[in-house]
């Protein structure tokens, strides 16, 4: 991605907003690991969110663009049946989804919806209910969704074979110490593998139905006033794939309450409370799933957080160039607190599906 200076967003405004960029001030945003996200704002209230696209993750940021331009107008159009599910998607003066800066980045704009927030990590399990109710209708609105028209906007995004494939490289090529906390991670991995292929290869495979790819907790605005879920943000990794994933996705998130991040003295707990409300929320958005799908959803929960567990350690091996960090063990940390989480889940297995067939079964 190309070095720019701190003016850059302001410089790109007048490409989004007729009449130019004067009383707008951009601010930085934290939070996602990929792109640079700013805030605009104009008399101290936030209008727009402005985003860089990383090309470093994608490798076409102009395609990842006008998907989230095709999502988002679809998802428009069917508001009045589902509700409004997402931002939008501002195009650019001469009606372009995206804006291309002399030194290659690509910016686009999406609407900022207002007084909400999002959280890292959650442990109201009303939160719970409501992303789910959201991600349900989510998966609805997007019915009917034209999928010839996206372009894939991250090759080998959740192909667990893949990542496998790719760890075994860092792993082999990883010359430095192997810190206790990396070799516990790499023996979780290790002792999956077979299962994980296995997974890969045959249960990740139902498609049919459009998904969103990350709908993890910082990923969804709730209304501050009543808690509500507003909006599922986030939609470059929106593709056809199995909705267990993104429902395994959603709990392994949300039902982690100490976070991504993980403080280390905090333990990691599965919490089925949380988990309990959220697939009564999607179940009462309307949704009807196949058995096919109610019974692939533990099996996803289980490998969606093994996935994510062994995407953070390959990039610590391969020295932090995915994940955005603040410190060089951050990937190892992450990594550990999702092997943490999946050993809880492990345990919790039988349970955990058989509350998933009561909740979801047709
Ligand atoms: C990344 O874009 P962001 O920061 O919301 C990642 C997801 C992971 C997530 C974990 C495109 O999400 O797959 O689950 O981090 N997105 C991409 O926090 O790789
Ligand atoms: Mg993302």
């Amino acid at each position: 991605m190309a070095e720019h200076d701190d003016g850059a967003p302001e410089t790109v405004l007048p490409h989004f907003i007729a009449g130019g960029e004067s009383g707008f001030t951009c601010k930085r945003q934290g939070g996602g690991h990929i792109h640079d996200t700013y805030g605009v704002a104009a008399a101290g209230q936030t209008l727009y969110i402005l985003q860089r696209l990383n090309d470093k993750v994608f490798p076409d940021p102009r395609l990842v663009a006008e998907n989230v331009y095709l999502v988002t107008s679809h998802l428009d159009r069917h508001c009045s049946r589902f509700g409004k599910v997402a931002p939008r998607l501002i195009t650019t003066g001469n009606g372009k989804s995206y804006h291309c800066d002399d030194q290659g980045g690509v910016w686009r704009m999406l609407s900022y919806v207002d007084d909400c927030h999002s959280f890292d990590h959650i442990s109201d399990p009303e939160y719970g209910y409501q992303a789910g109710m959201l991600l349900g209708r989510f998966h609805q609105a997007m019915g009917g969704f034209d999928v010839g028209l996206l372009g894939t906007a991250l090759p080998g995004f959740h192909d667990l074979p893949a990542y496998l494939h790719e760890y075994q490289l860092q792993a082999a090529a990883f010359r430095a110490t192997v810190p206790d906390r990396l070799r516990v991670c790499m023996e979780e991995i290790e002792a999956r593998i077979d299962q994980a292929l296995e997974y890969g290869r045959g249960g990740a495979g139902l498609k049919g139905r459009m998904i969103h790819g990350d709908p993890k907790c910082a990923n969804m605005l709730f209304r501050t006033d009543d808690g509500t879920a507003a909006a599922l943000i986030d939609l470059d990794t929106v593709s056809p794939g199995p909705v267990a994933v993104d429902l395994g996705d959603c709990l392994r998130s949300f039902c982690n309450s100490a976070g991504e991040g993980g403080e280390e003295a905090v333990a990691v707990v599965f919490d089925e409370e949380m988990a309990e409300r959220l697939l009564n929320g999607y179940a009462d958005s309307g949704i009807v799933l196949a058995e096919a799908e109610t019974r692939s959803i533990c099996p996803a929960l289980r490998f969606i957080t093994y996935e994510l567990g062994l995407r953070f350690v390959t990039d610590y091996l391969a020295g932090n160039r995915y994940f955005r960090i603040s410190h060089p063990e951050d990937n190892l940390i992450r990594a550990s607190v999702q092997f943490s989480l999946l050993r809880a889940i492990e345990t919790r297995h039988h349970q955990l599906h058989h509350m998933i067939t009561r909740i979801l079964a047709p």
